[in-house]
């Protein structure tokens, strides 16, 4: 693997750190041997976390209102690429990226295939995008793109699609994620079943055109752009086209894209009962879609996700893989920084849910112990694993502080000067 951060920067960074990582370790081991647990087990089921980063989300996000973009913004899908690098070198957890299509189109896809694998980076799934119109297509999506009236704009939209698979398929992705922001403003804007008709229509000509391994993941979103009523708004019409589609189409939970309240581990623990749980966009939110760094605002959500995921792979065994992405758009901090500390906060809810003692939980559950229940899990929820984090990461060669390592590189400095600002080249989107 190419190392962009120098190796020996690395290595002098952790070893500043390791007297006191090493006794924070041994003192949080000693605390989880006293409840018997194996902290060596632990760190080493961290090290097996994997969470993709958005190529979108290297750049700086924007709002309805403005966007301001940051210093040594990447400019080309390869400057991403190079970015996402980093953010693997120093977390060691993102080790692939999940394309947006047609922003990170390459002109030879060959080139960026093997761009990726000198950085030492696979590719998870790629996206398409029919929610804004392209500079040479021929139809608009303003009224809608897969359930659009229009039979060519329909068309279009499939045809994207399916060029992304194909795409996404000469770079060893093995998935299409598929949003759109098909819906009304206005009542009466749009029959409301006829708009699914068109949609399952569409879908079942991309479902058609996936190769024999891969999945199509349906991403729901309750409202924006689409106010009144969207297509594809919630877990419950996902899941009835992805049943009606077939078993290669599953459901994506995006964290932010729920009404507020809504109990999101709930819907997993659902979706992954019927054998319909995709993957997740990782974000978190206070209102909507938010798109704010993992765990920002609400960590016990994502530790109660972790948890039905923890009790599913228990169920399911190896079969139960759901596709782990990042989706967040960063306004005031470096794009960098936030994906990391995003990576870090998700394996750190995978890690905290493992620590859970499922029997003993079931145990307490069937006595109807509501109050030892409901502790069990808080008690793991509030152990600071961040030792093991730190430990999985080192050992693994990446950085005991990735934040402060990145920042002691001086990677954006040298990334200003090598990326002169280029009006409108950085493709940044809020999906
Ligand atoms: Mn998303």
């Amino acid at each position: 693997m190419n190392k962009i951060i120098d190796t020996a920067l690395v290595a002098e960074h952790n070893a500043k750190q390791a007297a006191r990582l090493e006794a924070d370790y041994e003192a949080l081991g000693g605390m989880l041997a006293r409840r018997g647990v194996d902290i060596e087990a632990l760190t080493a089921q961290a090290q097996t976390f994997a969470v993709a980063v958005p190529s979108w989300g290297v750049g700086t996000g924007g709002t309805r209102f403005a966007r301001f973009p940051g210093r040594g913004e990447p400019r080309n899908v390869f400057e991403k690429m190079d970015d996402c690098a980093v953010i693997n070198q120093l977390t060691r957890a993102t080790p692939a990226v999940s394309l947006h299509f047609p922003w990170d189109k390459p002109t030879d896809v060959q080139e960026l295939r093997q761009a990726a694998d000198a950085l030492g980076l696979g590719f998870d799934a790629v996206n398409s995008n029919t929610f804004q119109d392209q500079a040479d297509q021929e139809h608009s999506y303003k009224f809608g793109s897969l359930t659009s009236a229009s039979a060519q704009t329909r068309a279009q939209a499939v045809a994207h699609n399916i060029e992304c698979i194909d795409l996404g398929r000469q770079l060893g992705s093995k998935a299409l994620t598929v949003w759109v922001g098909d819906g009304a403003n206005f009542p009466g804007q749009s029959n409301l079943r006829g708009a699914l008709e068109r949609y399952l229509e569409s879908m079942r000509q991309i479902y058609a055109a996936l190769p024999e391994d891969w999945n199509v993941f349906i991403e729901h979103k309750l409202f924006e752009p689409a106010f009144y009523a969207t297509t594809i708004a919630d877990w419950g019409t996902s899941f009835a086209c992805a049943t009606a589609l077939g078993p290669k189409a599953r459901c994506l939970v995006d964290l932010g894209h729920h009404a507020p309240n809504t109990n999101i581990e709930m819907i997993v623990a659902r979706l992954a009962q019927f054998g319909k749980l995709g993957g997740f966009h990782f974000n978190d939110s206070k209102y909507g879609d938010d798109d704010l760094d993992s765990g920002s605002i609400n960590p016990f959500q994502l530790f109660l996700v972790f948890n039905e995921l923890a009790d599913a792979a228990l169920r399911e065994g190896g079969a139960f893989k759901p596709a782990y992405m990042l989706d967040q758009s960063h306004n005031v901090t470096d794009p960098i920084e936030s994906l990391m500390n995003s990576a870090v906060e998700v394996q750190r809810s995978f890690v905290q849910a493992a620590m859970v003692d499922r029997a003993q939980l079931a145990e307490l559950q069937a006595q109807n112990d509501v109050l030892q229940a409901a502790q069990a899990l808080k008690q793991a929820f509030r152990t600071d694993v961040s030792p093991i984090l730190a430990m999985a990461r080192v050992r693994a060669g990446g950085a005991a502080d990735p934040v402060a390592c990145y920042r002691a590189s001086g990677y954006r400095d040298r990334a200003a000067s090598l990326r002169p600002a280029k009006a409108g080249a950085s493709g940044s989107g809020i999906v």
